[in-house]
């Protein structure tokens, strides 16, 4: 089936990556003053996660096109959105990001063939011979859609369990195949497309420790045996619970020394200026020194977007421009940023983005705070507009001062408007549903 699923649909496969790779090659050309180009003289990817959902949106398709030279789709190429239910593939949003990624000469790397997680129903259920079959079918299937396309796969993802003892986790796969699932799964994908570099990716592995130290022992392993493994991910979710660790290089480095490619997956560190900006520069100097870290990928293009949005943990903020971070990986990939652009120190012009979470959540109503930050300069006050859904009504805010105009709630600061460049405030505020659980809308924040 997975030979019919390829013809069908990818059949200008050659031409398309031939001139991708030629694009590709005019952006490395070009004045180091993007992330792409920049990590291009350092003969290294700078990639970025996508959702198919954003392209669409103007200024999120001009960043990406601008400044990434390799994609990850986000959720698209997952066995839940490939592989709904058993035997019927369907690539619609992977197809989308990856023609995209095509047409702007961009590198692709595929997450992920094997997790436990965003599995479809139908497989954990399955009896063990059978979800063999089926792992083996999901791989074929979805790198032979893709083959000859994608520089890296991500074969299986997060099959360690956190904690100290360096155990597999717990899934379908540990549980009803035992440790040889992983091995059994490199070994499908090599077959399916010889050409793609295979990683296991994981997280809370960037470090040495317990968990890094049996990911470690499996590639070596694996390296002794000729069990067909060419990387390994290191995920790089960093917030103030999980810093960069002080032995990031070291930990790459020990890796790479097996006979192994390194790559940072899914990087984002939550923060805001200069010291989200250091701990970027920390991780951007950690794989240059390493040769064989061949690429970076940060989860997301804007704060607006990340899975953990309320920590804006990227390097654009909600308006697309620059934060201090983003300055900072471009100088440590040696590249010239244009210190004139909104949002970067130095400039003059005060910036601040607004970002939403729902804090608590009950039948009749709900909690929510929105975070300010202030871009790359001071500033000395901020407006934000929440929307709120048609029925919805607020009935308490606090640290803000609300003015209501229908749904519109345009607030301004008690006492909390002075920000330091990249400081954050918030305000919090209780809506009663009346009958809907849609969120509110948070507009553009504007600062002075
Ligand atoms: O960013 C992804 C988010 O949109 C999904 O809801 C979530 C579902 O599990 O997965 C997120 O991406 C994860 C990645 O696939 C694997 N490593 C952890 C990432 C963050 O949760």
């Amino acid at each position: 089936m997975s030979m019919i699923v390829r013809r069908l649909s990818r059949a200008a496969t050659a031409g398309l990556v031939a001139a991708a790779a030629l694009t590709a090659a005019a952006h490395s050309a070009e004045a180091a003053d993007t992330l792409g180009s920049a990590a291009a003289g350092q003969g290294r990817y700078f990639g970025t996660a996508v959702a198919a959902s954003h392209l669409g949106e103007a200024d999120y398709a001009a960043t990406l096109d601008r400044e990434f030279s390799s994609v990850t789709p986000e959720n698209e190429m997952k066995w839940d959105a490939t592989e709904p239910s058993r035997g019927t593939f369907t690539f619609t949003s992977a197809d989308r990001i990856v023609d995209h990624a095509q047409s702007q000469g961009m590198d692709v790397r595929g997450h992920t063939l094997v997790w436990h997680s965003q599995l479809p129903s139908w497989v954990s259920p399955l009896g063990a011979s059978d979800l063999r079959t089926a792992m083996n079918d999901h791989i074929k299937g979805l790198m032979g859609h893709y083959k000859g396309e994608i520089h890296s796969w991500d074969v299986v993802n997060e099959a360690f369990q956190d904690g100290g003892s360096g155990a597999r986790r717990s899934s379908p796969f540990q549980d009803k195949l035992g440790d040889g699932f992983i091995e059994e799964a490199f070994r499908t994908a090599r077959a399916a497309d010889p050409a793609a570099k295979l990683c296991y990716n994981d997280y809370n592995t960037d470090g040495v420790n317990a968990k890094s130290n049996a990911v470690y022992a499996m590639v070596k392993d694996f390296k002794s045996r000729g069990v067909p493994i060419d990387c390994v991910g290191f995920q790089s979710h960093f917030n103030s619970n999980s810093p960069v660790p002080s032995d990031y290089r070291q930990n790459l480095q020990r890796f790479a020394d097996l006979g192994v490619d390194v790559q940072i997956t899914e990087l984002d560190i939550e923060g805001s200026g200069s010291a989200q900006a250091a701990d970027y520069t920390k991780v951007v100097q950690a794989c240059l020194a390493v040769d064989r870290c061949t690429g970076m990928t940060v989860w997301g293009v804007t704060d607006k977007y990340s899975w953990r949005s309320s920590g804006t943990p990227l390097l654009f903020d909600g308006n697309y421009d620059e934060k201090p971070a983003y300055d900072a990986v471009l100088t440590a990939l040696g590249g010239s940023g244009d210190p004139g652009d909104p949002g970067d120190p130095g400039d003059g012009t005060a910036s601040c983005t607004a970002t939403y979470t729902r804090t608590a959540d009950w039948n009749s109503g709900y909690n929510g705070q929105v975070t300010i930050t202030a871009g790359g300069e001071p500033i000395s006050s901020w407006t934000a507009t929440v929307t709120l859904p048609a029925q919805q009504s607020v009935s308490a805010l606090w640290n803000g001062t609300p003015s209501l105009s229908g749904n519109v709630m345009t607030v301004r600061p008690s006492w909390n408007g002075a920000l330091a460049a990249g400081e954050s405030t918030g305000f919090g505020f209780t809506v009663a549903k009346n009958g809907s659980d849609a969120a509110p809308t948070v507009g553009t924040c504007t600062a002075s």
